[in-house]
């Protein structure tokens, strides 16, 4: 029986391992597990707000996405960031874990974002091992889905705002922690996001 046991783990483990190098990328988050306040790290302020939902009808992998609906109004600010060293810790939910990531073999990273043709711009941030913040700007152009691509040298270091703790070297240094979604001021609607891979060399 044990050793039934430890063939069937062995053969998930390849499965999950298939699955998640199979693709031309490593899918690092899919949102497939429950999105609440425990599970993603968001919030807004200064007028601005921001809620966070399961999707099960629109979704571009797997079985679900992350829904969000917003409000970002001028002079305010929010964020939904999925990864590590967040205040809320279980927004640690990768599929891999950031230091088992062959970062080298990477590019840049992509997500998929079903769209409302609102104009409005959406930042994608990401947090490096320093805690410094970089930046990439997408604008919700289209309707449904679309892969937003974005390497690594597209990005730029954040201006307004760093971490206290960010050490600003205008690197990005590897492993990346942790990824952030922004609609900026003026705007508000709904995105939905889902498969977020990085892209190999
Ligand atoms: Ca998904
Ligand atoms: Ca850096």
């Amino acid at each position: 029986m044990k050793r039934i046991l430890f063939l069937v783990s062995l053969f998930c483990l390849f499965s999950i391992e298939r699955d998640l190098f199979s693709q031309e990328g490593l899918l690092i988050d899919d949102f497939e597990g429950p999105i609440t306040k425990e599970t993603v790290d968001y919030g807004g302020g200064k007028g601005s707000s921001v809620e966070v939902f399961v999707e099960e009808d629109i979704k571009s992998s797997g079985n679900r996405s992350l829904k969000v609906i917003y409000e970002a109004v001028l002079g305010g600010y929010m964020w939904i960031a999925r990864g590590y060293d967040l205040d809320v810790k279980g927004a640690g939910d990768w599929l891999i874990l950031p230091e088992e990531i062959n970062w080298k073999d990477f590019k840049g990273i992509s997500f998929y974002v079903y769209g409302e043709d609102s104009k409005n711009r959406v930042v994608f941030d990401i947090k490096d091992s320093e805690n410094e913040m970089h930046r990439f700007i997408f604008k919700d152009d289209f309707s449904g889905w679309k892969k937003i691509t974005c390497d690594f040298e597209d990005f730029f270091v954040r201006a307004d705002w760093q971490p206290e703790n960010a050490e600003r070297n205008f690197i990005i240094d590897f492993p990346i922690k942790s990824f952030q979604f922004e609609p900026l001021p003026e705007g508000k609607g709904t995105l939905y996001l889902d498969c977020v891979e990085l892209i190999r060399k």
